[in-house]
């Protein structure tokens, strides 16, 4: 008989898997007295936990809509593949830093992974005024990792072919990023909503004839500047911490695009939690913005160092070959340090138009929408949406990761109207 996809629920998980020794070995014991909890607060999936004598691990399934709004959007659950495949590049490129997948099975859209304990999800972290260790130095070393050894700079080039066009397939999800994240902020589109008292924002930036160009132009390099394998929604989201631990989940949204967009989007989230901390903060306010801040100098210089390391000793691929610089007794540091300057200024572009998105599109985020009285949540917003335009106009002036927290500063202590 041919096997079908099937949704699992908690009661049908354990007589499903039983047979997987991925699961049966690593949870051990009898699997009618696994224990499976139903934890998935994404947007798109299923995700269990599952508990045995042995141990615990994580089953993420697939669903074949978009679990935030239900059957009336299909998605196909082949996002799962493009999951895994990146899951196991990522693996390679950054060792420890993306939970071990145990198990794939690409007819059920269903991965098998690690369970990442004590660990929690970063947003919420943020949100409860937690911190991480290094936080910014581990996420700065994954982008740059993956971003160089993903690339023409690293990979023999039909490799790096080979990936792009096997990416190139993750078409749906591909889509959501190319219509929720660079178009609907900037028109009524029918999914959208925004915190009344936004209007006159809203107005000033669907007005921005000049911004709006400059959106098109990082949407042209989204969708078409296949440079490397990006995890494609690297938000505060998909990354689990502990107080010296973190990890990069996630992955699904994959694809080859710009080399500043996971950096971007990144940066963005860390600027939404520092702007939303009025609201979920009393006297440690000052010194845990702070802390946010400090961490995003922390990620960018992390990033452009680690890119650095690399260009010197992993830089094996096509572009800028040492037969050009190095082997002619040449230095390249400044064809190097133009490419990062390029790269850095993409980031600031895909940065600001996250920094909108979360705020006017679909998918909100909850650094923003747990503060319930829309007065408190509307001016703090503002301020994020204005800094977000900013950053599409002046991305290419703005260059350091000190100029980027200075503008944050200044923003901060804006009232916009
Ligand atoms: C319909 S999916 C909405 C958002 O959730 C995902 O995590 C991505 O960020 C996507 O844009
Ligand atoms: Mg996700």
């Amino acid at each position: 008989m041919t096997e079908v996809y099937r949704p699992l629920t908690p009661q049908t998980l354990s007589d499903r898997l039983r047979d997987t020794a991925a699961v049966a070995d690593r949870v051990g014991g009898d699997p009618d007295d696994w224990t499976v909890e139903e934890v998935g607060d994404g947007n798109l999936n299923l995700v269990f936990i599952v508990r045995g004598a042995v141990g615990t691990v994580i089953v993420k399934q697939a669903l074949p809509y978009v679990r935030l709004v239900g059957d009336s959007w299909p998605l196909s659950p082949r996002r799962a593949f493009f999951e895994y495949q990146a899951l196991t590049r990522q693996a390679e490129r950054d060792p420890g830093r993306v939970p071990e997948v145990l198990h794939f099975d690409e007819t059920q859209a269903l991965l098998v992974m690690d369970y990442l304990t004590p660990h929690t999800i970063l947003r919420g972290r943020l949100i409860r005024g937690e911190r991480t260790e290094a936080l910014g130095a581990a996420l700065g070393r994954f982008c740059a990792r993956t971003a160089f050894l993903g690339s023409d700079l690293a990979l023999p080039t039909a490799t790096r072919k080979a990936d792009a066009a096997m990416f190139l397939d993750n078409v749906e999800l591909c889509a959501i990023t190319e219509g929720l994240v660079f178009t609907d902020p900037y028109f009524a589109a029918e999914m959208n909503n925004h915190t009344p008292g936004l209007d006159p924002v809203v107005a000033t930036l669907r007005a921005d004839v000049a911004m709006k160009t400059e959106v098109q132009h990082l949407l042209v390099a989204f969708a078409n500047h296949a440079e490397t394998l990006c995890h494609g929604d690297l938000h505060t989201g998909s990354v689990m911490c502990t107080e010296t631990e973190t990890r990069c989940i996630d992955p699904e949204f994959a694809l080859y695009g710009p080399f500043g967009f996971d950096l971007g989007m990144l940066v963005a989230n860390f600027l939404m939690a520092y702007f939303s901390q009025p609201a979920h903060r009393g006297d440690d306010l000052v010194e845990y913005q702070a802390w946010i801040l400090s961490t995003i100098e922390e990620l960018m210089r992390t990033f452009c160092a680690e890119f650095e390391r690399l260009w010197d000793s992993r830089r094996s691929g096509i572009l800028y070959p040492r037969a050009l610089f190095e082997d002619q007794g040449q230095t390249s540091d400044g064809a190097r340090d133009a490419l990062i300057a390029r790269i850095v200024a993409d980031a600031f572009g895909f940065c600001g138009i996250e920094m909108h998105r979360r705020c006017l599109s679909l998918a909100h985020n909850a650094d923003f929408e747990q503060i319930e009285d829309p007065a408190v949540r509307a001016p703090l917003e503002a301020r994020n949406l204005m800094m977000g335009r900013e950053l599409i106009l002046r991305r290419r002036e703005i260059g350091s990761p000190q100029a980027l927290t200075a503008l944050a500063r200044q923003f901060d202590r804006e009232a916009v109207r």
